[in-house]
C-alpha cells in the first residue's frame, strides 16, 4: 500500500515526538532510503532526529538502481560513520547480511553481561522506500500490521526476530523533502509522490531529459531509437511514433507515451537507473 500522507505542520511536530519517544527505546535505527534516489528520498533533518543512536542505513531497490553507484553511495555513507547495506526487499536479497550485522552488534551489546538483553530496533524513511516490505522480510510474514500513519499510537508491540533481537512492529514514516523542487521531481519520477503534482506528460518530459543525459544507450536500446534526438521532446516524440502512441490526425498521445516511459522506468524496464551520484552530493 502506497501512503499518501498529507503532511502538515502539527503532524510533524508529534512524528518527531514520536520517533523521540520510540528512539528511547531502541539500541540502533534502521534507516531505509531508495537506492535510486539515496539523496532525495531522505528526510530532510533524519540526522537532527535520530542523533547519536547507531544507525544502519539500508539501500534498498537496488535490483532497480544502477550497480556502480550502488558502490559509490554505500562507500559514501560508510565514509560518514554509518553501517550500510544494499537491500532488494521484495525479494530478500541482503536481509541474510542485515541479519547477520545485527546479531554482531547484538553480541558487542551484551558482552560482558550476565543477563543478554534483546537487541532493539526501529525501522524509519520516508513513504514508499520499502519498510513494510523490509519489516515482512525480517520477520518472515506477509504483511506488516498496518494501520502505520504517524501520530496514530498503538500499543507498542516488538517483533521478534532470530538471535535475540527484536523490531518495533511499525515503522516511523517520516515526511519527504518536499521544499526541495528536484527532490520533488525525483520522489516523483520513482513514484514515491503523486504524479499530479505535475501532469503526467510534463514529468515523462523531465525524466527522459535526464535520462538522455545520463543513461543515452539505455534509453536508445529500450524504444530502439537509431540516435538521440537533440530535446527530451523530440525523443518522447520518436519513443512515441516506435510504440504507436498516435491519435487520429497523427498526433501525438503525449499522455499515453508518458505514462509508458513512467512505467517502465519505475519497473526498472529501461534498465537499472541511479538519478543520484554520491559524487555529485
Ligand atoms: N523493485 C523493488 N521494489 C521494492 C523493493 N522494496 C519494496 N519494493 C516495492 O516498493 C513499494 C513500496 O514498498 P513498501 O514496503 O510498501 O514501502 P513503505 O511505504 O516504505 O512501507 C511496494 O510496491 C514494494 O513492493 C525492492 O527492494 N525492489
Ligand atoms: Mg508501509
Amino acid at each position: 500500500m502506497m501512503e499518501h500522507i498529507n503532511w502538515y505542520p502539527g503532524h510533524m511536530k508529534k512524528t518527531r515526538e514520536l520517533i523521540a519517544e520510540n528512539l528511547k527505546m531502541v539500541d540502533a535505527v534502521v534507516e531505509v532510503i531508495d537506492a535510486r534516489i539515496p539523496f532525495s528520498s531522505r528526510n530532510p533533518i533524519i540526522d537532527e532526529l535520530v542523533k547519536n543512536k547507531k544507525r544502519i542505513i539500508i539501500l534498498n531497490k537496488s535490483d532497480l538502481s544502477d550497480h556502480e553507484a550502488n558502490q559509490e553511495w554505500e562507500q559514501y555513507f560508510r565514509k560518514r560513520g554509518n553501517l550500510v547495506l544494499t537491500m532488494n526487499c521484495m525479494t530478500g536479497g541482503g536481509a541474510a547480511q542485515l541479519l547477520k550485522l545485527l546479531s554482531r552488534l547484538q553480541e558487542e551489546k551484551n558482552r560482558d553481561q550476565v543477563r543478554k538483553r534483546p537487541y532493539r530496533l526501529m525501522i524509519v524513511g520516508v513513504p514508499n522506500v520499502g519498510k513494510s516490505s523490509l519489516i515482512n522480510r525480517l520477520t518472515g510474514k506477509k504483511s506488516a500490521p498496518t494501520g502505520d500513519r504517524p501520530g496514530v499510537t498503538k500499543g507498542k508491540q516488538w517483533l521478534n526476530l532470530p538471535g535475540n533481537m527484536q523490531l518495533l512492529d511499525t515503522p516511523g514514516i517520516l515526511w519527504p523533502k518536499f521544499e526541495d523542487p528536484k527532490a520533488g521531481l525525483n520522489l516523483a519520477f520513482c513514484g514515491s509522490i503523486k504524479d499530479e503534482i505535475l501532469d503526467v506528460a510534463t514529468l515523462a518530459l523531465e525524466l527522459i531529459s535526464v535520462l538522455q543525459r545520463d543513461y543515452p544507450s539505455l534509453l536508445r536500446e529500450r524504444y530502439k531509437l537509431e540516435e538521440i534526438s537533440e530535446t527530451p521532446l523530440e525523443t518522447m516524440e520518436a519513443i512515441a511514433m516506435k510504440r504507436g502512441c498516435i491519435l487520429p490526425g497523427k498526433k501525438i498521445d503525449y499522455d499515453r507515451i508518458a505514462k509508458v516511459v513512467l512505467d517502465e522506468f519505475r519497473a526498472g524496464i529501461i534498465g537499472r537507473i541511479t538519478l543520484e551520484r554520491a559524487s555529485h552530493e
